[in-house]
């Protein structure tokens, strides 16, 4: 009789396990912030009145307005909803994440597609800028930068239509490809320009600085490996001066200027500048 008893009890608790299971708990959500630009890099002001949407599986999750300097570097900010199992309407930890941005009454790409961005942790925050811009071509390089690619390709009879603009072109012979010099807002025409960097050196006792020309819109991380066998890079940590211990992992530049990170290894490591 005993036995029966305590089967029963098992029973009754596994049935209140499974109830709990399928009703998953809402959590604090997952909060995706950043700096959505227009192709050239230019920022979305209040005025521009751009919105944007942030979808998981095609799915609306949250949208905003972009505002004027929410924080410095900072014009959007959404929340997805977070549940601790697949919920319709809410994310999960490593729901993949698309963005749609509208301004001028219609719906632009992202062009510089953030590194496949997903759902983190409940209550924690992911920066993502967007660059966005019109690409009906589904090549990624914006209508808008091919017009004013056009005419150099029609001086060098190159082509005559915007769809002889290729990405992989490297027209000015810099060894950097339209869209690869797109993506870090050198300039594809000018065999001079092209993604770099210009000085490393010594900065106090402990720290490194890495000189680079930055461009408006972009996001430059200094990824570190300590085994270049296996291949393996995380974003280090920097700060913005030697005298700062370093405080991020990415910096997002206004505008184009001359930018110095500063790392600060404490053994011997492989780095590299990264744009996006
Ligand atoms: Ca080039
Ligand atoms: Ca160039």
């Amino acid at each position: 009789m005993k036995t029966i008893t305590r089967s029963l009890g098992l029973l009754v608790w596994l049935a209140m396990t499974t109830v709990h299971a399928q009703v998953p708990a809402p959590l604090p959500p997952f909060t995706v912030y950043g700096k959505a630009a227009n192709w050239s890099g230019r920022a979305f002001s209040s005025n521009d009145a751009a919105a944007v949407v942030a979808k998981i599986n095609g799915v609306e999750m949250d949208r905003c307005q972009v505002v004027s300097g929410i924080y410095p570097e900072l014009n959007y900010r959404v929340h997805i909803p977070m549940a601790s199992a697949p919920t319709p309407g809410r994310g999960v930890v490593g729901d993949p994440l698309t963005f749609e941005v509208y301004y001028d009454g219609t719906m632009h790409t992202v062009m510089n597609g953030t590194s496949n961005p997903v759902v983190g942790e409940t209550a924690t925050a992911l920066q993502c800028n967007l660059i966005v811009g019109t690409d009906s071509a589904g090549d990624g390089l914006p209508d808008e930068y091919k017009q004013l690619l056009l005419p150099y390709y029609i001086a060098a009879g190159w082509g005559t239509d915007l769809s002889d603009i290729l990405p992989e072109h490297d027209f000015d012979g810099d060894d950097y490809s339209n869209y690869q010099e797109f993506l870090a807002g050198t300039i594809p025409v000018d065999g001079s320009d092209y993604p770099r960097i210009h000085d490393i050196f010594p900065a106090g006792s402990n720290s490194v600085g890495v000189a680079f020309l930055a461009a408006p819109g972009r996001t430059y991380t200094l990824p570190r490996s300590d085994n270049l066998v296996s291949n393996q890079w995380t974003d280090a940590e920097l700060s913005l001066s030697s005298n700062v211990p370093p405080n991020r992992t990415f910096y997002g530049s206004e505008k184009d200027q001359i930018v110095t990170l500063y790392l600060f290894p404490t053994n011997q490591a492989a780095f590299r500048l990264d744009v996006r």
